[in-house]
This record gives structure tokens, C-alpha cells and sequence, in this order.
């Protein structure tokens, strides 16, 4: 089945004027799909799903299609524009919300916000700041979402003590050959052990609370507005599952507080902005920053820390299994997204005293306000 074919499964109307790759995703593929209907172009997204990582699409689209109707609906309470803040998935003839094309490949379709665009780096602390309110928002609108309602579609996605047993295994097992080439980097994540247990022990102690949450809060995970560069809707809600905040956060700035891309590779590019640490924390905090428990709040930077390192650990782990997770452009690609985020948990480690005082601050101004 061509990927025309594929489309009129889910979308009968218009001119389908073109079907090009669309985003920068490391599991799934996602293409643009422009069709011209009744003299108007609107944009929407087809995604072929990687159901080695996504085994169960069906949990998949229910978990995202439960999450996006109850945002609808806080969004209509304050009045905003629902088409405007949410995704759409079409439901195809077959009544589901993805089909299994002739080679057994699962496809979905939804809608593309027209006006917006995707930006792989902060391009101003103001957009990063809007991005914490954004994502701030996020956790706000899913507080009250009750989390038996998910299905866990990825088992123990971020913890990362798991992360860490799965990434030894990789070591010893050495399946690709590769480990003489990244000795460093194994010794630098083996001696921070403690660091992968340090939020798993705080959840499971009950000292930080689980939350529903989005995952993968990387910038490029929201649609901006092309002419204000502010965030309109947050994207790929595909792993939307019970979880910490902390996390949340860490990844915004593991992947947006960086001052380089996730596979730059001129290390000496790579570091924490801590102007952009700053900006979201301040979004975030003022956004949901009443929420938060003193400890939740702490937990925050740690978190940063903590999933770079897991980011890192699950690359390396990747590289030396011969890249069979994350989509790669060149061999060496998954040691440099490893390298990238080994270097960041070393100067996080180094600025976690200011990150904590950032944070702090945020968080004591919220309990004020
Ligand atoms: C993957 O495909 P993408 O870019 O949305 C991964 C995330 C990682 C991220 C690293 C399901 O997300 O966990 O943080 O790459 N998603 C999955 O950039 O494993
Ligand atoms: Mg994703």
C-alpha cells in the first residue's frame, strides 16, 4: 500500500498535493501530508509507528487519545481555542485509530496546527520561559487525570536504576564489538551508579508524589507559532504515563538549557546555559510552582541531572548493542548523542549548587503569589 493509499484510510476529502519526511524523531516516521480542499492547504501528520518499542498501538492511541480530551476540555473551561491546543487523531474506516498497511506496518493520522513550527534549540531565554509555562501548564491540566486510566506503554521508561542494570548488561554483553572505542564513557556512567537510583528512591519513598506526565519534554515536542514563536501545543503524547516532575523538567533542559544539539560533536560546545536554566524554571515555577512540595521542587534540578545521565546511559547502551533503538544518520552517531550528554551531566554536577538556588527561588516566590 503506497502512502497515498494509506492516507485515504483515515482521510477520504481533498487533493493530496504531497507526503514529505517531516520532524526529527528517533523511534517513529513521520511525514507531512499537505491536502488542498474546498480552495484551502491545511497540513496533517501521518507517522508510520515503531511498534518494536511501540509493541501495543492500540494502548498507544488510547493513553493519547484519553490525554488529549481532557486537555480539550480545561481548555474550553478557560476559554481557550481546543482545535487550537490539542492534537486531533482521525479515526480510520476500520474504526480504529491506526491500521496495519500490507507489510504488517502500523500507520495514524492527526492533525498539523497550521501556523506553527518546530525549533530543535531555544532560540531566546523568552521562548524557553514560555516553553516552562507551557509544559508547567501541561502537568497543571493532567493533575486531576486519573492515572489507572493509562496504559504503561513502555514498562519502567524512566526508571532509571532499570536503565542503569539494562545499560551494564550492554557493557558486558558488548554484542556490537565497539566497547574498546568508548572505555571513558562506560568508567564515567559505571562510577555514577548512585546517581540512577537517586529519584527512583525518592519516589519510591513516597518523598516526591507520581504524577501523570509527558516523558519527553524536549522544545521540538511542542509546535510554535511561526510569527510569535510561542508555544501553541505540546506534541507527541505518546508516552504520557505515570511518572515524576523532576523528570519532566530534567528533560526540557537536558535537551532545550543545552547550548548545543543532542549530537554535537565539538564537546567544547556543549554545556548547561544556566540564563536558559533560569527561564524555564522561572516558567515552570510560576506556572505550577504552588503545587510543589520544597522537596518536589529540589527534586527538580536533580532531575536535570538525572535524566541527562539515563539520555546518556540508554545512547551508549544503543552504541554498544549496534544500534538497535534509536534511529541513526552515521555509526559513530549514538556515541556522540552519548558523549553530548555525558559532558552535560558533568557541568550540571558542577552548577547544581545555582541550579538549586534557582529553583528555590522560583518555588518560594509561587508559595507567595
Ligand atoms: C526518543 O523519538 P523521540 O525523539 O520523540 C525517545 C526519548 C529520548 C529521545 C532522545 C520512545 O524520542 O525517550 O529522550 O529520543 N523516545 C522513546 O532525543 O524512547
Ligand atoms: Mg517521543
Amino acid at each position: 500500500m503506497d502512502k497515498i493509499n494509506i492516507v485515504r484510510q483515515f482521510y477520504e476529502g481533498g487533493e493530496i498535493k504531497s507526503i514529505v519526511p517531516f520532524g526529527s524523531g528517533h523511534i517513529n516516521d513521520t511525514y507531512r501530508v499537505t491536502i488542498e480542499e474546498n480552495g484551502e492547504t491545511h497540513n496533517y501528520v501521518l507517522q508510520r509507528m515503531n511498534t518494536n518499542v511501540f509493541p501495543d498501538p492500540e494502548m498507544l492511541t488510547n493513553n493519547a487519545t484519553k490525554a488529549t480530551h481532557f486537555i480539550r476540555k480545561k481548555l474550553r473551561a478557560r476559554g481557550e481555542d481546543p482545535e487550537h491546543g490539542t492534537i486531533r487523531f482521525y479515526p480510520a474506516k476500520n474504526g480504529k485509530y491506526f491500521i496495519y498497511d500490507d507489510k504488517g506496518l502500523c500507520w495514524r493520522f492527526e492533525n498539523l496546527i497550521d501556523h506553527t513550527v518546530c525549533y530543535d534549540l531555544a532560540t531566546s531565554p523568552e521562548m524557553f520561559e514560555a516553553t516552562g509555562v507551557a509544559f508547567g501548564q501541561f502537568m497543571a491540566d493532567l493533575a486531576d487525570f486519573p492515572a489507572d486510566q493509562l496504559g504503561e506503554v513502555i514498562p519502567n521508561f524512566h526508571h532509571t536504576g532499570i536503565r542503569f542494570e539494562t545499560f551494564r548488561k550492554a557493557v558486558e554483553e558488548n554484542l556490537s564489538g565497539r566497547k574498546n572505542t568508548c572505555e571513558k564513557e562506560i568508567a564515567f556512567a559505571l562510577e555514577r551508579e548512585e546517581l540512577a537510583w537517586s529519584l527512583v528512591k525518592k519516589l519510591q519513598s513516597g518523598e516526591i508524589p507520581v504524577r501523570v506526565t509527558h516523558n519527553d519534554t524536549k522544545i521540538n515536542n511542542i509546535l510554535m507559532d511561526e510569527k510569535t514563536n510561542l508555544p501553541v501545543c505540546i506534541i507527541d503524547l505518546d508516552t504520557i504515563m505515570p511518572g515524576a516532575a523532576a523528570y519532566d523538567f530534567g528533560d526540557s533542559i537536558r535537551f532545550g538549557a543545552s547550548n548545543a544539539a543532542e549530537d554535537e560533536k565539538d564537546l567544547s560546545k556543549v554545556f548547561m546555559r544556566l540564563d536558559l536554566f533560569e527561564a524555564y524554571a522561572r516558567g515552570y515555577l510560576r506556572t505550577v510552582g504552588k503545587k510543589l512540595s520544597e522537596a518536589e521542587a529540589r527534586s527538580l534540578a536533580l532531575g536535570a541531572i538525572v535524566i541527562t545521565y539515563e539520555t546518556g546511559i540508554r545512547f551508549l547502551g544503543d552504541y554498544l548493542n549496534g544500534d538497535t533503538y534509536f534511529k541513526t544518520a552515521y555509526p559513530e552517531h549514538n556515541l556522540v548523542r552519548a558523549r553530548t550528554q555525558l559532558k552535560l551531566v558533568e557541568d550540571m554536577e558542577a552548577k547544581k549548587s545555582e541550579m538549586l538556588a534557582i529553583v528555590e527561588k522560583y518555588w518560594k516566590e509561587a508559595q507567595e503569589n
